[in-house]
């Protein structure tokens, strides 16, 4: 006979502090190996990722692209750790891009050991794309916050398009966390100033409020009464004075889910390095592995063995199986029969629901593009865009977008019967009204897309500036975007030079898998919208002129569907074997095209190439590009009102670009054409000189 020892019960509270714990221990061991990254704010901010995700989340870690899905953001992308730690925990599955479950574990724990090493799935940041359960890449700060806009904008028009009476197929929640980061930047601002005036009372901010950025106290620069100012946005604004409280912040969590008619957000007060005994409070925490020696002393704190590293002690995966695991699983399972039966009612707003979740497009979708007649006087680019936008947007029913209010000019705006507006009372429109706030625009069309609904935004050429940020993480993201972008050159010539873009075609061509198109005429402009819409990875800007440009009679010159090349011979001297290339995007095809007129009646053997997009033409067979561009032609003009920056790729050494060097001027089109050099017998000039032929 032998006494027992009576263990000390496993309670779901010590189970819940183990697992905070957890995530806290392997954010600490995984930065202290990677001898880079942020163990502060995971360390700090475990009890509230733990209660979102584990108390609060609809989520299935068996399927983490499941429709109907709370979304987390971890707008504070810096603190991943958080992310990767409970995606590990959860057991998330990886899927691919094919929207294919694939059976392994999206994080693994091997992942968190080579935390930001190559080929890791634990990366510095938060990758959609390369990790499952990541639902929007962050890092660059603001941009998760105003994405998140996008998807709680995205869950209304879905729920209003698609949900029916006992058919609650798209109530999800957003939930999203930011630090003092993410509130100092703009795109934040914007962002928040919409969502308050749309109402999303779907989407919730949890606003880290530790009063430390990198270079030490906020006091430094950011001393703004926050609360105050999301109040005034018109959100409804909690304050949870203890981030260590679970119950505290989930009763804030359940004040968000029965709030209507306005955006929540929740001022979490928080210690950065939360039981590190000589980091706690200071920005030292922020963004460096703590030290050997304290981190012994911070598990210490914690009551954690001292010498484990990546820990995950038993019972740990099993209160999350038992918590969001069963949750999810039991929410997904009950969505799959209610669609399944949606299915029989509805089969076509089913059908709808299932291309759309795959990004297809619904059959004969180009089938009512126009198609425009050859017209000297010709049609502006942003018109020929407005009648085709008006198509698809009526024969693709969740092909949504606006401008950032500019829709007279840039003509986006959904003229058709039943296009509607988006507003809160009316979250069935498709014409988006996004104010003037070209960063949030496109952030909130990243989240649109991300929430698998096809989405544009819009404004002048000139402030894709304030936008590209955002634009570029759309290509980071892999994700079918559109932005239109007129007033394309200097097509607006007495707005002036502020108004003229210049380096932003290389700017923006630039950006790694953006697909950048500067159509020559209206049928141009319909065959880059019929290659941009079966896009399904990547993004694209379309680039339209303010001023009617000459349609091209097709019967003449090649058929436009050319584009769908990036560049293609337009036209050629007679039986061929051209002497000189002249390649124009744009407003510049019809000029080169003038220009190859006036070099043929002099006996000059021209070729015309319009070259709408570098980028498709890049992906190109070689064959496909010699074809087009032949290595023994040298003598080669490019023409084009934008920097002349890059274009010695096409032309090479020996070749000239006629292009802009200098900002522009503010004078009618025609004196800018003429003082920059934009006529045909600049062009023609230029090609006799090559060819020796003054
Ligand atoms: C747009 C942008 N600017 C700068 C940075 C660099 N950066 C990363 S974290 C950080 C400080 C963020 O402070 P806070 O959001 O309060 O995070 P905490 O240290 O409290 O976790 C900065 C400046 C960034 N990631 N993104
Ligand atoms: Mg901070």
């Amino acid at each position: 006979m032998s006494v027992t020892t009576v263990a000390e019960p496993m309670t779901d509270t010590k189970l819940d502090q183990l697992s905070i714990n957890t995530i806290r221990t392997l954010s600490i061991d995984a930065v202290q190996q990677a001898k880079s990254g942020h163990p502060g704010t995971p360390m700090a901010l475990a009890p509230l990722v733990y209660t979102i995700w584990n108390r609060e989340m609809r989520f299935d870690p068996e399927d983490p692209i499941w429709p109907n899905r709370d979304r987390f953001v971890l707008s504070n992308g810096h603190a991943s750790m958080l992310l990767w730690s409970v995606l590990h925990l959860t057991g998330t599955r990886a899927v691919n891009a094919d929207y294919e479950r694939l059976g392994r574990a999206s994080v693994s724990l091997e992942d968190i050991r080579r935390f930001r090493q190559l080929e890791s799935k634990a990366p510095g940041h938060p990758e959609y794309h390369w990790v499952s359960g990541v639902e929007t890449t962050t890092g660059p700060l603001g941009q998760g916050v105003a994405t998140s806009v996008g998807m709680a904008i995205a869950q209304k028009w879905l729920a209003d398009r698609y949900n029916r009476p006992g058919f609650a197929l798209f109530d999800y929640r957003i939930y999203v966390v930011c630090g003092d980061g993410c509130l100092m930047e703009g795109v934040a601002s914007e962002a928040a100033s919409l969502a308050g005036h749309l109402g999303l009372d779907n989407l919730c901010w949890v606003y880290d409020n530790n009063h430390i950025t990198i270079e030490g106290q906020t006091s430094l620069a950011f001393t703004e009464d926050v609360a105050a100012r999301f109040m005034a946005y018109g959100w409804n604004v909690l304050r949870v004075g203890d981030a260590n409280d679970l119950d505290r912040i989930q009763h804030a969590l359940s004040v968000f889910r029965t709030t209507k008619g306005r955006p929540t957000f929740i001022i979490l007060d928080s210690h950065i390095g939360y039981g590190s005994p000589h980091k706690q409070d200071t920005a030292a925490a922020h963004g460096e592995p703590l030290g050997d020696e304290e981190v012994r002393l911070t598990k210490r704190s914690y009551g954690w063995p001292e010498e484990a590293q990546f820990l995950v002690p038993d019972g740990v995966r099993e209160h999350f199986a038992t918590g969001v695991g069963a949750r999810g699983a039991a929410a997904r399972r009950g969505w799959t029969a209610l669609f399944a039966s949606y299915r029989v009612e509805y089969p076509e707003l089913a059908n709808e629901i299932d291309q759309m979740q795959r990004r297809d497009l619904p059959a004969g979708w180009d089938r009512n593009l126009p198609v425009f007649p050859a017209d000297a006087k010709g049609i502006a680019g942003r018109d020929a865009s407005s009648k085709v936008l008006n198509v698809l947007a009526q024969s693709i029913p969740w092909f949504l977008g606006g401008s950032a209010d500019l829709g007279p000019s840039n003509k986006t705006t959904l003229t058709y019967e039943g296009a509607g507006h988006f507003q809160a009372g009316t979250p069935g429109g498709k014409n988006l009204h996004f104010g003037i706030r070209e960063h949030s625009m496109a952030a909130i069309v990243n989240g649109l897309s991300l929430s698998k609904v096809r989405a544009f935004g819009a404004t002048f050429f000139i402030f894709s500036d304030y936008a590209r940020p955002a634009i570029r993480l759309s290509a980071l993201m892999e994700l079918p975007t559109i932005v239109v972008f007129t007033h394309d050159a200097m097509g607006d010539g007495e707005d002036g030079p502020t108004h003229q873009p210049v380096e932003h075609l290389a700017s923006l061509r630039a950006i790694p898998g953006l697909v950048t198109l500067r159509p020559g005429d209206a049928n141009e402009v319909v065959e880059a919208y019929r290659y941009v819409m079966q896009l399904r990875h990547q993004p694209a800007v379309l680039v339209l002129s303010r001023q009617p440009l000459p349609t091209l009679d097709r019967r003449t010159y090649a058929p436009a569907a050319g584009v769908a090349r990036g560049a293609y011979v337009l036209a050629d001297p007679p039986g061929g074997n051209p002497e000189v290339i002249l390649i124009a995007s744009g407003s510049e095809v019809s000029l080169a095209v003038e220009a190859h007129d006036k070099l043929l009646a002099a006996g000059i053997r021209s070729r015309v190439v319009s070259m709408p997009s570098w980028d498709i033409f890049e992906h190109q067979t070689q064959e496909y590009r010699d074809s087009v561009l032949p290595p023994t032609v040298t003598a080669r003009v490019a023409v084009e009102q934008a920097s002349t920056f890059g274009w010695e790729r096409y032309v090479g050494s020996s070749g000239r670009v006629i292009g802009m060097k200098t900002f522009g001027a503010s004078a009618p089109l025609k004196a800018l054409q003429e003082k920059f050099g934009f006529e045909p017998d600049r062009v023609t000039a230029a090609a006799k000189e090559l060819l020796g032929k003054q």
